[in-house]
Formats: C-alpha cells, sequence, structure tokens
C-alpha cells in the first residue's frame, strides 16, 4: 500500500522525520516511542501504510509476521525474557496513529487488566 502523505509513521519510515531506529528489515521498521511507558518501549510498524492490526493482517500476513518477529529480536536484544505487546485499535482505546503499530513494552513489572 501506498505511503499516506499525511503519516507521521510512513515519515518515519521513509526517513523524513527522525526517530531513534532500533531494528530494520525489509517490511517493517522499529523505533524507540518518544514517550516511553516501560525501560524499554519501541514500537514495531509495517514500512507499508494500513491503519491498524487487521487491516493489515488481511493486507499483508507476511508484514504482519514480520513485526511479531522483529518485537520479540528486539526485547531479545534489550535482554529481555519477559515483554508485553500492544496494538491499539480506534480512538477509545487508545490508538492515536492511525499507521498500524505494535508496542514492544519491557524492563518493568507490569499489572493486569491495562487501564
Ligand atoms: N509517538 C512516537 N513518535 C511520534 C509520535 C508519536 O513515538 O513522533 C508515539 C506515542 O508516544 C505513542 C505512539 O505511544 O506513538 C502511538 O501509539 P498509539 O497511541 O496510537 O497506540
Amino acid at each position: 500500500m501506498a505511503a499516506a502523505s499525511d503519516c507521521l509513521f510512513c515519515k518515519i519510515v521513509a526517513g523524513d522525520i527522525p526517530a531513534e531506529v532500533v531494528h530494520v528489515t525489509e517490511h517493517a521498521v522499529a523505533f524507540r516511542d518518544i514517550n516511553a511507558q516501560a525501560p524499554t518501549h519501541v514500537l514495531v510498524v509495517p514500512r507499508a501504510h494500513y491503519r491498524n492490526a487487521a487491516e493489515l493482517a488481511h493486507g499483508d500476513p507476511e508484514a504482519t509476521a514480520e513485526l511479531l518477529r522483529v518485537a520479540a529480536a528486539v526485547a531479545e536484544a534489550e535482554g529481555h525474557e519477559d515483554y508485553r505487546l500492544v496494538f491499539n485499535t480506534g480512538e477509545s482505546v487508545g490508538q492515536s496513529v492511525f499507521h498500524t503499530h505494535v508496542h514492544l513494552l519491557a524492563g518493568r513489572a507490569m499489572t493486569w487488566p491495562p487501564g
């Protein structure tokens, strides 16, 4: 899917907006969240523009799997055996950027359910 001209994460993927990139693959880019909620808080995004996880899963199953492989690789590289992955879908549950991304959160104890 083509990059969306007004999409922040498309601009990060393209290198037009700076980010602290920690891992890149054919289909995915991982970078640190600017408002970290844990010692490791990394966002893994597909290079292609999809609004949310379900749209990505339908449109590009290989990229969907790659997001999870990259998240696991970053967790391991940062020394975390335990970690949480979060896909927010929709404003009411906290999605603020409408380019698919999985949050990798690790490095502290977490409670359940999330707020
Ligand atoms: N975010 C960045 N860089 C930006 C803009 C937003 O890392 O330039 C992060 C926010 O801090 C937030 C995430 O954690 O993107 C969007 O997640 P969500 O609220 O859409 O799930």
